[in-house]
């Protein structure tokens, strides 16, 4: 069993706000919000960042991302816009090592991001 913490959430043994869960993936409210809504899609499997995905993961990744936009259509934020981000790495500022991607909306965003 590994310790990653996003594991953890997936498996229940550590408390999340989930909003959505199905067989293959998970999505829980950061605990650190940017946004009015800020929600993390993470797939079951533990795949450490988007550089780690075989191309039998992809798939996988694809239902990551459509969870993205049904979090935000449950959101209310399809209309009104929202971003999907994926960090990969130090540069991006990647700080848990399982793939996610952030569900952020509910405000106006800024281009480029920080
Ligand atoms: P990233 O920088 O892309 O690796 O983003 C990791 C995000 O995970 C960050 O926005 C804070 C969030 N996070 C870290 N630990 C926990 C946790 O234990 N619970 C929840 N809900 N979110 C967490």
């Amino acid at each position: 069993m590994t310790e990653c913490i996003f594991c953890k959430i997936a498996r229940a043994e550590m408390k999340a706000q989930v909003i959505y869960s199905d067989e293959d993936v998970v999505a829980f409210r950061d605990i650190n919000p940017q946004a009015p809504t800020h929600v993390l899609v993470i797939p079951r499997k533990h795949i450490p960042s988007i550089a780690d995905c075989a191309p039998d993961d992809l798939p996988l990744l694809a239902k990551v991302l459509q969870t993205g936009a049904k979090i935000a259509e449950m959101e209310s934020i399809r209309e009104s816009g929202y971003r999907l981000v994926l960090n990969a790495g130090p540069d991006a500022g990647q700080a848990v090592n399982h793939l996610h991607v952030h569900v952020l909306g509910g405000r106006k965003m800024t281009w480029p991001p920080g």
